[in-house]
């Protein structure tokens, strides 16, 4: 039996060496070096073109290459009942921690202004607020959210959380559903979204959303691009209703030069890099699943496909 390997920006290279030391005698194969498809019994991939997997007749396990699934499901192909598992990986998660602390940080400190004043050789000090009164808001509040919100916490931010469900967490001011979603946007200056894409959260980044948060409010976008209303943002900026927003995520990857967020004053933008997969690290869980299935063993870090994450 084979595994499929089907990526555009991740090394088929790397990550064959990094499985096959973990599973010697796992047959590798990149699309469209298919081979023979009834072999195929398994599919690591991210952004698989639609109907590439329906059309392996013998699939038993799809593998994200990355924690996201929407990638997967918005392919109206898929086969049904086969399972599909997400990354859910440590070194992932620092990751994605470092890069949320690093930029709530940046806006907590009003480094942009100061790197201003240094280019305009001004000396001047500039308030900001203790940690204890920057009210912070991460929605999702899973593996990666829910790090992010507890390092925030950690360093003495007001850090709020929102779910789908009712969690409990220590330290963090806890909303969740659509009753939860106003009176946590309320309290919100600095606001990271960190939410699968789903039918339920697409576009949920909008003029109704960036309405409910305090004026000058600063946005970090390291979920998926289609949770935002591009123009709503651009909107929000200029009337000033948002201070500033760091993207890493966009609706069209890579970002097309002539789009607007380009030469933005207020907006950051990053390639989708906040947290990188590196096999080094998740080779392990994949090869995990592989002697799970061979064992007929069940599988780790399935999603629920009727939630979609
Ligand atoms: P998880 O599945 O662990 O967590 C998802 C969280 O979102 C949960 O808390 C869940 O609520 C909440 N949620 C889901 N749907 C809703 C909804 N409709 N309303 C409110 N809350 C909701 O995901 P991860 O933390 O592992 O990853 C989150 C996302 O981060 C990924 O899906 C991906 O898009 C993105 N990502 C981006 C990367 C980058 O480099 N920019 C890298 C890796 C991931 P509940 O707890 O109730 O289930
Ligand atoms: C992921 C991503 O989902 O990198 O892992 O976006």
């Amino acid at each position: 039996m084979a595994l499929l390997f089907r990526s555009d920006i991740d090394s088929p290279a790397w990550w064959g060496d990094e499985l096959r030391a973990l599973v010697p005698d796992l047959d590798f194969r990149v699309w469209p070096d298919t081979g023979a498809v009834a072999e195929i019994d398994t599919a690591l991939v991210w952004r698989p073109e639609p109907g590439l997997l329906a059309g392996l007749p013998g699939l038993k396990a799809i593998f994200s290459l990355g924690a996201g699934v929407d990638h997967i499901f918005a392919d109206p192909d898929l086969p049904v009942g086969v399972p599909v598992t997400r990354v859910v990986d440590a070194d992932m998660t620092g990751r994605m921690t470092e890069y949320v602390l690093f930029h709530v940080l940046r806006r907590h400190l009003r480094h942009d202004e100061y790197r201003d004043q240094q280019a305009r050789g001004e000396w001047r000090e500039l308030a900001h607020p203790a940690a204890a009164e920057r009210r912070v808001g991460v929605m999702g509040l899973g593996v990666l959210g829910g790090a992010a919100a507890r390092a925030l916490a950690d360093l003495g931010f007001d850090v709020a959380g929102y779910s789908r469900r009712a969690r409990d967490m220590p330290g963090i001011d806890r909303f969740h559903g659509a009753d939860g979603l106003e009176p946590f946007l309320n309290r919100t200056e600095i606001l990271v979204c960190l939410l699968p894409l789903t039918a339920a959260t697409a576009g949920i980044l909008d003029e109704r959303l960036f309405d409910a948060l305090p004026d000058g409010a600063w946005l970090i976008n390291v979920a998926r691009g289609n949770h935002l209303v591009e123009d709503d943002l651009l909107a929000a900026l200029a009337s000033g209703r948002l201070a500033g927003a760091t993207l890493d995520v966009f609706a069209d990857e890579p970002l097309p030069a002539s789009h607007p967020f380009w030469p933005h004053p207020a907006i950051t933008i990053t390639p989708h890099i906040a947290a990188i997969s590196d096999p080094r690290s998740i080779a392990k869980q994949v090869a995990e699943n592989i002697t799970r299935l061979r064992d007929g063993r069940a599988l780790i870090n399935v999603v629920d496909p009727g939630a979609g994450y």
